[in-house]
């Protein structure tokens, strides 16, 4: 073994080594014998014959899964649970005062989701309309999600940390025709005016004729009467009778953006029946979830971690999900763990920044609470370092707790990479080994496979049935940026490492995507946003290494000729780009460059504005190719941070 290793513990009733790896072979001999099988985990109103019928080849590309099956999957994560858990708790809401908590059972959500599915029928919206939710995470935002679900609506979460400007270009690229959204958010003790950013991106926005706001602080809000209505008056006034509508396993269950390294972000579509099962057999044996086990994943549901680990996954199998609505640090750095004590939760889920972050505040903040009722951590997001699994593993988890650190991404649907937790030895700072159906492969830049113990971009050779199906509304896009790199793969836009073991350490995205604080924002998105501000002739932004939130941005701007370079302008531009966009694109740092190091041919040389961000300027490399060396020089000598 190459690396610290954590053994993995037995368990009765655990999937264990010898599952995993026959379970992994049988998924790689015969793709479509197994998901017949394993597809059963969803009931289905139209059982499905045909399995898998993917290619990734241009000539014939296809991703289809069980594609003559029909399901329903508000019917799968509710109605089918009613018999047997209908008082069972499916959703613990913990607000973002501690102890302001919900408990809502399968009955009452399913009731809740029934009425709801109702009121968007009674505005008119059907099978295949898009709708767009921008709320806290609060009981409305699933249960918003399983209506649509349940009518065949195609439901858009914007997080809502975005801008109005994110939230316009968001609804307008999918034209969706209504929205669903609160007076106002609670984070960390501060109001987050959700109802008034809709109305300034309504501006734009004709097709929307109808807004649903959910009072969630009680602020007054301003209503427009022939555009919004208040959500308890709307499900006041319908039937809790609604009948689930067979859907197709490949009609659509919703969009998500997401930030590429070029244009605006894309709508990642997944669809009902592959991405179902997907989210449920993940959940299921990454988490090893048993009956009785109080699950918290921290992510919102703006995030796909929201949909497929707090929403989709939880409550098809059954589970008791939290969903949070608070920071980690509010009201004080101990408040997951004091959650996790009154909440009792059994399997922890989260973000190696949140970890970093909780980290450096001392281990008292930890131990001051009991956390006896945890037996299982999970991280997702970006890489963690040793030091902080090793922090997570032994301090928060008292060495008992394994931990699965689980790499996928927006487009995969779910988990792909990841530790079954008492089957697979653990190293901390890697992803360890894929799960059945999911093949890696690592090739240079040039597509050649590299075999064994080796570095490379990571793609993977073969379809899996959560996998998204397009980019809305621009299929070519799909194919151009995901199968073109290496053609007939699935170009993931990650780096990685595969020891002697066969275990895969992810080593950050090799393009221009930079991952803050677990997340995605690409480089153009923030660049475009600079150069929308008056003063500024030109942008380029690269990520720089961040002790807590893994990468930071760092912004070099060349200002309009007459503009002075100041201290009030670079706070002035950092509000410009929260405006924009929001406040995870907030740049860290911004240098003033007098000009931008360029090729002959105009191309900005971002390897050596990466290099110099990351303060690594001894080598730079090869910089004759610049059309004028001596910018670079400059740009070191006014390095900032
Ligand atoms: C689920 C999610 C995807 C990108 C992905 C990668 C990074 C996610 C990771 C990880 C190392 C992990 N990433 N999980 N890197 N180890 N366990 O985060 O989706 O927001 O689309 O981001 O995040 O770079 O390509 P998304």
């Amino acid at each position: 073994m190459t690396d610290a290793i954590y053994p993995a513990t037995r368990h009765d009733g655990s999937i264990d080594a010898a599952e995993y790896d026959r379970r992994y072979a049988a998924a790689a001999r015969d793709p479509d014998g197994y998901w017949r099988e394993a597809g059963r985990c969803l009931d289905w109103i139209a059982p499905y014959t045909q399995v898998k019928d993917t290619s990734f080849e241009e000539a014939d590309f296809r991703i289809r899964w069980f594609g003559d099956g029909s399901l329903n999957l508000a019917a799968n994560c509710l109605d089918r649970h009613l018999a047997t858990r209908g008082d069972q708790v499916a959703i613990i809401w913990e607000g973002d005062e501690p102890g302001e908590t919900r408990h809502v059972t399968y009955r009452e959500l399913h009731e809740q989701v029934c009425r709801f599915a109702n009121v968007l029928k009674a505005q008119g919206v059907a099978k295949g309309d898009r709708v767009t939710l921008y709320l806290p995470m609060i009981v409305e935002a699933a249960v918003a999600m399983l209506a649509c679900a349940r009518i065949g609506a195609i439901h858009s979460i914007v997080f809502g940390g975005f801008s109005p400007d994110s939230l316009a270009n968001r609804i307008q690229d999918c034209d969706s025709k209504l929205v669903v959204t609160a007076d106002e958010g609670c984070r960390g003790g501060k109001r987050v005016p959700l109802k008034a950013n809709v109305d300034k991106a309504l501006a734009s926005c004709p097709s929307v004729a109808r807004v649903i706001v959910v009072r969630r602080t009680g602020a007054d809000v301003p209503m427009n009467e022939d555009r919004d209505l208040w959500w308890h008056d709307a499900v006041a006034q319908v039937s809790a009778d609604c009948a689930p509508e067979p859907l197709n396993a490949e009609d659509p269950l919703f969009i998500l953006y997401t930030s590429g390294s070029t244009g605006k972000p894309k709508g990642v579509l997944h669809t009902t029946g592959g991405y179902g099962v997907w989210a449920q057999t993940t959940f299921r044996d990454v988490f090893d979830w048993r009956e009785g086990d109080v699950f918290w994943c921290t992510a919102d549901v703006g995030w796909v971690t929201g949909h497929s680990y707090v929403v989709y996954g939880p409550l098809l199998s059954g589970a008791t999900t939290v969903m949070f609505d608070g920071v980690p640090n509010y009201p004080d750095h101990g408040r997951f763990w004091e959650t996790v004590d009154r909440l009792g939760v059994t399997i922890f889920y989260t973000a190696p920044t949140a970890i970093r972050a909780l980290m450096r505040e001392g281990d008292d903040w930890v131990t001051r609470h009991s956390r006896t009722s945890l037996r299982l951590l999970g991280t997702v997001g970006e890489p963690i370092n040793p030091e902080a699994w090793d922090w997570y593993h032994r301090v928060v988890g008292d060495r008992r707790c394994p931990v699965v650190d689980t790499w996928w991404q927006t487009e995969t649907g779910g988990i792909l990479i990841a530790p079954l937790p008492h089957a697979t030895d653990l190293k901390p700072g890697s992803a360890t080994k894929p799960l059945p159906s999911v093949l890696p492969l690592l090739v240079d830049a040039e597509g050649k496979v590299l075999d064994g113990a080796t570095e490379g971009n990571l793609c993977i050779a073969d379809s899996w049935p959560g996998q998204m199906r397009t980019v809305w509304g621009d299929h070519e896009r799909f194919f151009q940026t995901y199968f073109t790199t290496y053609p007939g793969r699935y170009f993931t836009g990650d780096g990685c490492r595969r020891d002697a073991d066969g275990y895969y350490w992810i080593t950050g995205r090799v393009d221009d995507v930079i991952n803050v604080s677990g997340h995605r924002m690409g480089t153009a998105e923030v660049e475009s946003a600079l150069v929308a501000h008056a003063k500024v002739a030109e942008a380029a932004v690269v990520g720089m290494p961040h002790e807590v939130k893994g990468q930071g941005i760092y912004a070099y701007v060349t200002l309009n000729a007459g503009e002075e370079p100041s201290e009030p302008l670079r706070t002035e531009l950092r509000q410009w780009v929260r405006g924009e966009i929001g406040p995870i694109a907030s740049p860290d740092a911004i240098q003033f460059a007098p000009a931008l190091p360029k090729t002959r041919s105009g191309k900005i040389m971002r390897r050596i504005l990466r290099k110099i961000a990351e303060g690594d300027t001894g080598n730079l490399g090869d910089i004759s190719t610049l059309a004028d060396p001596g910018v670079v020089e400059t740009l070191v000598k006014e390095r900032v941070g």
